[in-house]
């Protein structure tokens, strides 16, 4: 397959001024006509007519009303047009039916639905397929179900039809078009321009009663971004739409959102406060896109950070106003290190705005979403928040209605605050987690820093220019007080010096505040120093960071020279964690460890091999050490965090739920699982249970909790989900493995179903011990699994394959036993572009 690349990219020939779709929905013969009004483009390059298409039959075609015949070919069709306005018409059948890759149109539990982004549409009719052709929609879907929708503002309907009208011109990467016997949950909301729009949840008849946060958290998306962006709402209704089978997270087709389900139905039996989170944080994200994404798209699919970038910044922008700011970042920085870190320093690291693609399904990476809310973050950072208040103004007045680049946003920035961003634009271009090194000093009562920076190699980029990295820090006196407030210094040469008269030399750099860029930082800090940032530091984020780095100090030491667990890292936890001056969800974290697959990356990146028993064993003597040590803290925080009344998923009791579970995984490890027992029996929502359930896994008595689960739970196909997860993920030693090989053969194991797919094979991903056991069987289940997912559903097959990107860490029995899993994904017959572009890339 050939690549595409940035530097080719050349306007449409035409200008498609009107689409006109009917829909004639049949399971297996579907007939889509399609009317659509274009022009030659001015700015184009004059040529034929070509039009995108996959699988689809053609019936016939016309222009100007006179019978055509296109060429045919393997991805769409070619044909002579007129040097003048005219109308293309053509009629094409397609198989919903057999749509098991769920692109474009396809049918999930007797529902049609579909997914056209990235290039999907071309899957429904031949279409110029590219975000740079937007126009306006009508649609007409003739149907015997009893609820059709699409974009837009609903039309005539009545008995067997429904017809709908979408005056924004959109890409067809956002059509969307759903049909099926569904139910709705419905409310409004009265716009800041005084709009009445309707809202409407969409959901299989049954789960209407799942669907209250969900709709809580729209109308305030929708009240946020007025308030916070001065964005409005712009059609007259908002329909969410939840799928059982879905590849994605969600997605934003203009005024008909499709969200997997899981990020839809929430009830307390059912959902974890962390369900509710992501739920809170995955409808603003769609919510969100219908100004950075739908109103302004990109032009070209190497732009897309710029609309998925921005909107994970709003939407973590968001949870954090509604939520803690500091717990957020927290959550964001873990997530960016666990997902995007260990892709930048595999096979498979790419810039934020990558340069080619053979699939582009397969960029949508933490790189391109999670990085690309960090550059914005730091772009804020750099021109300030009123700066960044008048570019994003500037941006919306000036691009709305058009497909954009990362050129036209940081044009706004330039124009708007007169700063020069040549050298910040390198992070959109280069990959890699750029590496501070910093020395620091304190004489005479001046703190000197030296910070070196570099970035690493990556696969195609060895030369790397510096880009400006912003870093906040401060300073701590030992005696607690801050001695230097935040302050926000530029590095844009290597090394770069600074100096800040703190008027003591007895204190400690708090460096990075807020994690102020997306860097790995080499900051000498003796333990002691460590402690006092963990117990007094200012910035939460920093706080909490020092008692993850001691954490991360313990556990090395365990590993690599056999050391006990370090008494003055559970002496520095045991304030933090008693501090009731301090919110639990915080306290929470502190408590959490750092994962076995951060372990392993972090010594890769000392520059050792990882051992994934070695790791696990130290993790699970640490856990053991902390219980012993904190035993008295952790029970005070078990019987004091306890939450009484009906169950409320905000932050508040959400947080004290978070630091409760987590002392009990501790406590756990010491009283045989009498407690986590006890809360289970007497659970009354799926938090409580879960924190009772997952700590007997771990200790590996949770037989009994595990068939009752199951007998509770066996119709409720999300809650389901967990149950196959969270056997393999949280199975202690390498046993995730061969529990994974067992469930496979369960009845319920769904394998055609990405979520159910992703609970077996995806969590034995989650279990490192388990994934990585020496014998290979966890690779080799998991090669199995892809080879035979991959001719059903490539996209989501293509997507787990990044379980290989870290094989370079491990020793050379594991990096053999994981080439062959590769090889074997590799030689499998017809391979799919997507899973054949990932597999490529990692044995390259
Ligand atoms: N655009 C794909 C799904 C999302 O990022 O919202
Ligand atoms: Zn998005």
């Amino acid at each position: 397959p050939r690549a595409v690349h940035l530097t080719d990219y050349a306007p449409f020939s035409h200008i498609v001024e009107h689409v006109h779709l009917s829909f004639d929905l049949r399971r297996s013969a579907t007939r889509v006509t399609a009317r659509i009004g274009m022009r030659p483009n001015p700015d184009a390059t004059r040529g034929p007519l070509r039009l995108d298409g996959e699988g689809l039959t053609l019936l016939w075609a016309r222009i100007d009303g006179a019978e055509v015949a296109p060429r045919l070919d393997a991805t769409g069709l070619t044909v002579d047009a007129p040097d003048a306005p005219f109308v293309w018409e053509c009629a094409v059948e397609i198989d919903p039916s057999s749509n098991t890759a769920l692109e474009g149109l396809y049918i999930s539990n007797g529902m049609f639905c579909t997914q056209c982004e990235a290039e999907g549409f071309r899957k429904i009719t031949y279409y110029p397929d590219r975000p740079d052709v937007m126009a306006p929609f009508t649609v007409r879907i003739n149907s015997d179900l009893p609820v059709l929708l699409s974009n837009g503002n609903p039309g005539a309907s009545g008995d067997g039809f429904a017809e709908w009208e979408d005056p924004h011109p959109k890409p067809a990467y956002l059509f969307a078009l759903v049909a099926g016997d569904l139910v709705a949950h419905s409310d409004r909301f009265t716009t800041s321009e005084g709009r009445d729009v309707a809202l409407n949840i969409w959901v299989r008849p049954g789960d209407e009663d799942k669907c209250a946060y969900a709709m809580d958290a729209l109308k305030r998306s929708m009240a946020w971004d007025e308030r916070v962006y001065g964005r409005a709402y712009d059609l007259d209704v908002f329909n969410v739409v939840a799928v059982d089978d879905f590849n994605m997270g969600a997605m934003e087709n203009k005024g008909l959102n499709i969200f997997n389900a899981r990020y839809v139905l929430a009830s307390p039996e059912t959902a974890t406060d962390d369900d509710y989170a992501r739920i809170e944080s995955i409808v603003a994200h769609e919510y969100f896109h219908n100004w950075t994404g739908n109103r302004i798209t990109c032009r070209d699919w190497f732009q897309l950070c710029l609309k998925e970038g921005l909107t994970v910044y709003r939407d973590q922008q968001f949870s954090g106003d509604e939520r803690s700011h500091a717990v957020q970042r927290i959550g964001d920085v873990q997530m960016l290190r666990g997902r995007q870190f260990r892709e930048d320093a595999g096979p498979l690291a790419h810039p934020v705005r990558p340069a080619s693609y053979i699939e582009i399904n397969n960029f949508y990476t933490a790189t391109v979403y999670e990085k690309g809310a960090e550059l914005i973050g730091m772009l804020r950072r750099l021109v300030g928040d009123d700066g960044y208040a008048k570019a994003l103004d500037l941006y919306f007045a000036r691009h709305d209605g058009q497909a954009c680049t990362i050129e036209d946003w940081l044009a706004v920035f330039q124009d708007a605050t007169g700063r020069d961003l040549t050298q910040f634009k390198l992070w959109y271009s280069q990959a890699g987690t750029p590496v501070l090194d910093v020395d620091w000093r304190l004489e005479d009562g001046t703190l000197t820093l030296k910070i070196d920076a570099a970035i690493p190699e990556t696969p195609g980029q060895t030369d790397k220019a510096l880009p400006v990295i912003p870093v906040s820090l401060g300073a701590i006196a030992r005696d607690g007080r801050e001695v230097l407030a935040t302050t926000v210094i530029e590095v844009s040469e290597t090394p770069t010096r600074v100096s800040f008269d703190i008027g003591t030399d007895d204190a400690v750099p708090s460096v990075l505040r807020n994690f102020s860029a997306p860097v790995t930082l080499n900051l000498d800090l003796a333990k002691a120093d460590r402690a006092v940032l963990l117990a007094h530091d200012t910035d939460p984020f920093n706080k909490w960071e020092a008692g993850r780095m001691l954490a991360k100090a313990a556990l090395t030491a365990m590993v690599t020279d056999g050391a006990d667990s370090d008494p003055d890292f559970l002496a520095a936890l045991q304030p933090v964690l008693a501090d009731e001056t301090l919110d639990p969800a915080f306290r929470a974290l502190v408590l959490g460890l750092p994962s076995d697959d951060d372990m392993a990356g972090t010594l890769a990146l000392a520059g050792q091999t990882p051992d994934p028993d070695a790791i696990a064993a130290a993790r699970r003597d640490l856990g053991h050490a902390m219980a012993v040590d904190l035993e008295s803290t952790l029970t005070a925080l078990y019987d004091g965090m306890q939450v009484h009344g009906p169950y409320d998923p905000a932050a508040a009791d959400a947080g004290k739920r978070a630091l409760r579970n987590a002392a009990l995984a501790y406590l756990t490890k010491l009283d045989g699982g009498d407690r986590a027992r006890r809360q289970f029996d007497a659970a009354d929502n799926m938090t409580d249970s879960l924190g009772a359930l997952v700590p007997l896994i771990r200790i590996g008595a949770a037989d009994d909790a595990l068939a009752r689960f199951y007998q509770s739970w066996k119709d409720h196909r999300l809650v389901l989900d967990k149950w196959f997860s969270l056997q393999i993920a949280a199975a202690p030693g390498t046993e995730g493995a061969a529990i994974a090989a067992r469930l496979v053969e369960h009845p319920d194991f769904d394998w055609k179903n990405p979520n159910r797919f992703r609970s077996v094979i995806g969590a034995l991903g989650m279990n490192h011990a388990s994934f990585h056991k020496a014998d290979g069987s966890g690779y080799a289940l998991v090669a199995d699994w892809l080879i035979k997912l991959d001719p059903v559903n490539p996209q989501t097959a293509a997507r787990m394959t990044t379980l290989f990107e870290t094989r370079a860490r491990y020793d050379a029995d594991r990096q053999g036993l994981m080439r062959d899993a590769l090889d074997r994904i590799s030689a499998a017959p017809d391979l799919s572009r997507d899973t054949g572009e990932m597999v490529g890339r990692m044995l390259d």
